[in-house]
């Protein structure tokens, strides 16, 4: 990105580039209005100088050539987006046409914006911080209700308002210790040690307390993985048929029916849940095409946040389950057990499994007599211990989390130094650190290579 190009203006189609019934071309920086100005002509052919926040209808010309019948508005800096002076066309939705108006627009001294450069001026511009200018992209990539609705709150402020708390909460402190630093000689301490230790505290426990948000944001945000493994005939697609509730994989009697993962996503209680069916597991195959199909079931077994082991609880377990139990013995916190087909005679119980696989997150299940899906659903929301998602706020991406664990792990040092009394020049040495872990997720004085990797995740036009 041309990090230090601010005084261009920039072009981008900023909605997707498919035929639609309409397209939105934005135009951001100095020259927006005067080039805007000179290629637009009103409904009867006049040109016009385009006024802060009035809607136009007209046309967009090449010379004396109409390329398009369009709305446009002008909004004037700095009560912009970008901070800048932007203007937003409103076109016709065909590539052709937004190509061809954009092609006029970079001969005319514009060029193309790179990806998140909007996002990027708003930023350096102080319309936003960084963590905001990360929840514009988050909000567009959701893929959930509960995914949206956490990006939207970071990008009213809930973070920043956090950070923002915190900071204010450690400058106090920091100044407190910097006049004790200044006026030795006075000899007062301003604050006493344990005074010091409370402010540290108070500010470890709401950094913890965003900590502890983290992985559940994360889910919501990602959304679930879960991975359906089992023996050939126990059921696994039926459960996935079941989930989505349409007949989306073929179900036989057929002991490898499935040959290939087939992956689809639903949403449940707001979350985004993908659910991946596989080939049954089973030792001795000598078809090569379910050698691929078992070896693909395993290594899915490695991106999931929940197994759905399945069993057919009316055959006795046999050396196949026990190899599926060998693969899932140290992932007992991801997996839980169906044991299927209850409604004909059980020979499986969770006594039985525990011989093999020691767990009590065992659901009793049927497909065939209807169980609700809700069952097996509820019991993941549960091993994922999601809860409260109306309640959560607030989404820290992994950099915002790393910068968050750095200012603990400091916050920690700053109190065990208090605590043993060193003195306040070193607190405060130390207490800057953590505040330039803090100012890194606002993005103030962040480094060019920080600022390149967030915007670089933007697309076009954004
Ligand atoms: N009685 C009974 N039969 C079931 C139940 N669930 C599935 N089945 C039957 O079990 C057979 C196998 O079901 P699938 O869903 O294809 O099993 P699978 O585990 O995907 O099998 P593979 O793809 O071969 O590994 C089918 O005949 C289903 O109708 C159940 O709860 N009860
Ligand atoms: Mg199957």
């Amino acid at each position: 990105m041309n990090l230090f190009k601010q005084e261009d203006t920039i072009v981008a189609l900023a909605t997707g580039n498919i035929k639609a019934a309409l397209a939105i071309i934005r135009i951001s920086g100095k020259l927006s209005k005067e080039v805007v100005s000179s290629i637009f002509k009103t409904k009867n052919f006049k040109s016009i100088e385009l006024e802060d926040k009035k809607v136009l209808h007209g046309y967009i010309c090449d010379n004396q050539k109409k390329l398009d019948e369009v709305i446009l508005f002008y909004m004037k800096s700095p009560n912009t987006y970008t901070g800048e002076d932007t203007v937003e066309i409103s076109t016709h939705g065909n590539p052709l046409i937004v190509q061809q108006i954009i092609e006029l627009l970079l001969s005319k001294n514009i060029r193309m914006a790179d990806r998140g450069e909007f996002t990027y001026r708003a930023f350096i511009n102080g319309k936003i911080d960084l963590s905001e200018a990360e929840a514009v992209n988050d909000l567009i990539n959701s893929n959930s209700s509960q995914a949206t609705e956490l990006a939207l709150s970071s990008l009213q402020g809930s973070l920043s308002n956090q950070i923002k708390e915190i900071k204010q909460d450690l400058t106090t402190l920091f100044a407190y210790l910097e006049v004790s630093l200044d006026y030795p000689e006075e000899d007062i301490d301003f604050l006493t040690r344990e005074q010091k230790k409370e402010n540290i505290q108070k500010i470890i426990s709401k950094i913890d307390s965003l900590i502890s948000s983290y992985s559940l944001s994360k889910l919501i945000v990602d959304g679930i993985k879960i991975v359906i493994v089992g023996k050939p005939n126990v059921g696994k697609s039926s459960i996935l048929n079941s989930i989505l509730g349409y007949k989306r994989a073929i179900v036989t009697d057929i002991a490898g029916t499935t040959t290939d993962t087939i992956e689809e996503t639903v949403e449940y209680n707001g979350v985004a849940v993908t659910i991946i069916d596989t080939a049954g597991i089973r030792y001795h195959t000598n078809n090569i095409i379910e050698q691929i199909g078992q070896d693909r079931a395993k290594s899915s077994i490695g991106i999931a946040d929940i197994i759905l082991w399945i069993i057919d609880s009316n055959i006795d377990l046999d050396d196949n389950d026990k190899q599926i139990a060998n693969l899932l013995k140290d992932k007992k916190d991801k997996t839980v057990v169906v044991l299927n087909k209850i409604d004909l005679e059980q020979k499986i119980c969770q006594e039985k499994l525990n011989n093999i696989f020691i767990t009590n997150t065992v659901i009793n299940f049927s497909t065939i007599n209807k169980t609700p899906i809700e069952k097996i659903l509820n019991k993941i929301f549960e091993k994922l211990n999601i809860k409260d998602i109306k309640e959560t706020k607030i989404f820290l991406n992994t950099r915002q989390y790393n910068l968050i664990c750095k200012a603990q792990q400091n916050l920690k040092k700053i109190y065990n130094l208090i605590n043993k009394g060193d003195s306040d020049e070193i607190v405060s040495f130390e207490t800057q650190n953590v505040l330039s872990s803090l100012n890194e997720i606002l993005g103030c004085d962040v480094k060019e290579d920080v600022l390149q990797t967030v915007f670089s995740k933007f697309c076009v036009g954004k």
